[in-house]
């Protein structure tokens, strides 16, 4: 589709568009935050959560997060965004999937969770305000899931044919996505098929069209789901996904494909006595490639790299629940093994192999109990969880063309204790209470823990690879790592009337033993004087860094607020800011969002609605000096957009993003990596044009 053709769409839909007034802001649950994708409200029963439909803007899910308070996307590439929520990121926050989580295949986090939601078939996201309950599994921070559109029991015996079809276009990087889920049901029975399509072309920025920056993702599968008798429902999903070559420039690779199989069953029992029963068991497989030579400028034969890496994830969860003393105990185990393996190649060298993370297995056994309800004039959640860790890696294999240094580390880590268990407890307590109709106190003390991935402990060959922190070092991981433990104390209000809402957080968090690079060889920094270094050297970078236990706090401030001006016009606006800093030197953490604020202002119609919104970020200048981190400068980006129902079945959404052109660098975006982007190596990675994109929603 033409860009002409686009404008006059988005001309057409900003006469025109439809949300939910302000006002039923105040019936958001107080601990969940949720953006809806397509303007539908989540809970179409109750009615009862805001239907906010946010711009599809990157492909990645990622960046839609990034649009509640607290959250920010890391983009490590169209398709390889991460959650930051309140300065954590990675495998710090818990994500899922429809409810399930698994180990992502690239050692670089190229596939983080969120790689696994594509636009077309999302439905929400849900994203925890605070720490993540208990329940969710172990994290250190709060949970986020992505629920994909899926298709309902109808009312009756007589089969229902339904479809949830989603296509978007986007000028910016000349990208196309289409997809949906289609299917029967009745009253007992459901079975649907999913898929989606989506093709996207070099990003244009103000600074230069940025080469090697494409993507490529389908996705198709399958559900069913049965209420074998009034008492018990099964449900199976099946998916696969198959993500073509894909850019990611702030690393030393790019992706050539991920192939994914997702699969999960699950059984519910609920026959109206004391006890309600749910268990599930998922399976998740990747196999994925990535290289240095297919998106970008290849190097000298000696230098083509191609690392092929897998994972795999089976879970087994089971919990009950009852109601208990005017409010609901639920209590649960879960357990989840997980197999990683790497192997890096050259193309044009048989005997060049080497397995920086051989033969992996992690295991994680838990059980947690909590308790929500009324308590005394409060409502009450309290939740603990006990675990119990356990890794453990291969043996290296080489071949014959590496060199002695890489050996002689590899035997050193063959000769070492490769194997590890820890347990780790969390609990969380949140109390919240409504002084009237308007005004929700809430506050929240948290001790939660992340046990440390494989490469943190196991990596011992210094690359790159460091679940996606772009920051250019090499890392080798430590074997005697210790989790991390954070202790949080979070306070806030709900503020809603029908005229205006605020809902501001404080908040703050001591991390133990937080994990992060310090020197590797701390005796004689910089010099090359050990084999770890003179390997490092060799790979890029003559001062590796070696995940550490160190000590941090992170603490800030944010919030979400509206007000209307009169019957059709109301501004919106989300304000969030973290600060993260060392406790034990005097230094600042590595890769946190600079203080923002988002503000939207829209008029509504019964059928349409048209908005104007600013994303207005500070500059970053409390960095990490031992990450060798860049200050960033502040700035402004204008976007508009606007949606209309065409009908009871269709809706045209279409908007403008960064109106102005303007030239912006996000902190969190990384630096160059690719000679052959566009833009000059080791430069922080310029963000998108100015574009339009339109997205039209189908339901039948
Ligand atoms: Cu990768």
């Amino acid at each position: 589709m033409t860009s002409a053709l686009l404008l006059s769409a988005a001309a057409l839909a900003l006469q025109a568009g439809a949300d939910a007034p302000a006002a039923e802001q105040q019936a958001r649950p107080a601990w969940v935050d949720v953006i809806t994708v397509t303007g539908r409200p989540v809970d179409q029963a109750a009615d009862a959560v805001i239907a906010l439909s946010a711009p599809p803007a990157e492909p990645d899910a990622a960046a839609l997060i990034a649009r509640l308070p607290g959250a920010a996307l890391i983009d490590n590439g169209a398709l390889s965004g991460q959650v930051q929520y309140r300065g954590l990121f990675g495998p710090r926050v818990a994500v899922a999937i429809n409810g399930q989580r698994f180990a992502s295949g690239g050692p670089n986090l190229m596939d983080p969770p969120l790689h696994y939601a594509p636009a077309p078939l999302l439905d929400r996201i849900e994203l925890t305000r605070g720490p993540a309950p208990v329940s969710a599994g172990p994290a250190l921070s709060a949970r986020a899931n992505a629920v994909l559109k899926s298709i309902d029991y109808a009312p009756g015996a007589e089969p229902v044919f339904s479809a949830d079809l989603t296509s978007i276009v986007r000028s910016v990087d000349e990208s196309i996505a289409v997809g949906g889920v289609a299917g029967v049901a009745t009253r007992r029975q459901r079975v649907q098929v999913l898929a989606s399509v989506e093709e996207g072309g070099d990003l244009q920025t103000p600074v230069a069209t940025l080469d090697g920056t494409q993507h490529e993702r389908v996705v198709y599968g399958a559900g069913y789901a049965a209420r074998l008798t009034e008492a018990v429902e099964f449900t199976l999903d099946l998916r696969r996904q198959e993500t073509g070559p894909t850019g990611n420039p702030p690393f030393p690779m790019d992706i050539r494909y991920f192939d994914t199989n997702t699969a999960r069953a699950g059984l519910s029992f609920d026959d109206g006595g004391v006890w309600r029963f749910n268990a599930a068991l998922s399976h998740a497989r990747v196999d994925h490639a990535m290289n240095n030579f297919d998106l970008r400028p290849a190097p000298m034969a000696m230098s083509l790299r191609e690392t092929f890496a897998s994972a795999e994830t089976a879970a087994l969860e089971a919990q009950a629940e009852r109601d208990l003393a005017g409010g609901v105990l639920r209590m649960g185990a879960d357990h989840e093994a997980s197999r990683h393996d790497v192997t890096i190649t050259n193309p044009a060298n048989a005997a060049f192999f080497v397995t920086p993370a051989p033969a992996i297995e992690m295991g994680r056994t838990g059980a947690f109990a909590e308790w929500e309800g009324p308590r005394g004039g409060f409502d009450v959640y309290a939740g603990a969880r006990i675990d119990a860790h356990e890794a453990e890696a291969g043996a290296p294999r080489l071949g014959a063309a590496l060199p002695m240094g890489p050996r002689m580390l590899a035997n050193a880590f063959t000769a070492s204790d490769r194997s590890w268990n820890d347990v780790t407890v969390d609990g969380l307590i949140r109390v919240s209470r409504a002084v009237n109709d308007q005004l929700t106190w809430r506050a929240a003390l948290s001790r939660k823990s992340r046990a440390p991935g494989y490469l943190e402990r196991f990596a011992w060959l210094p690359t790159p690879a460091s679940g996606g922190l772009a920051d250019g070092n090499t890392y080798v991981g430590d074997l005697d790592l210790d989790a991390e433990v954070a202790t949080g104390l979070e306070a806030g209000f709900d503020y809603a009337t029908p005229r205006a809402y605020l809902r501001p957080t404080v908040h703050v968090s001591w991390i133990d033993d937080y994990i992060q690079g310090t020197p590797a060889e701390p005796v004689t920094p910089g010099v090359a004087d050990t084999p770890l270094e003179m390997v490092s050297a060799m790979n890029g970078d003559p001062t590796p860094l070696r995940f550490s236990n160190v000590e941090a706090r992170i603490y800030g401030l944010d919030a979400d607020f509206g007000f209307a001006l009169n019957v059709a016009w109301r501004i919106d606006g989300v304000f969030s800011l973290a600060r993260g800093e060392r406790t034990d030197v005097d230094d600042d953490l590595y890769r946190i969002a600079p203080a923002r604020l988002r503000t939207g202002l829209t008029y509504e119609a019964s059928a349409w609605s048209a908005t104007l919104e600013s994303l207005a970020v500070a500059e970053q200048t409390r960095v990490s000096a031992e990450n060798s981190e860049a200050e960033t400068p502040g700035y402004v980006i204008l976007n508009a957009y606007a949606q209309l129902d065409l009908n009871d079945q269709l809706t045209l959404s279409a908007g403008a993003e960064n109106l102005l052109d303007q030239r912006w660098r996000d902190h969190l975006g990384g630096y160059n990596r690719n000679s052959g982007l566009g833009v000059a190596v080791g430069e922080r990675l310029p963000g998108a044009g100015a574009g339009v994109w339109a997205r039209l929603n189908a339901r039948f």
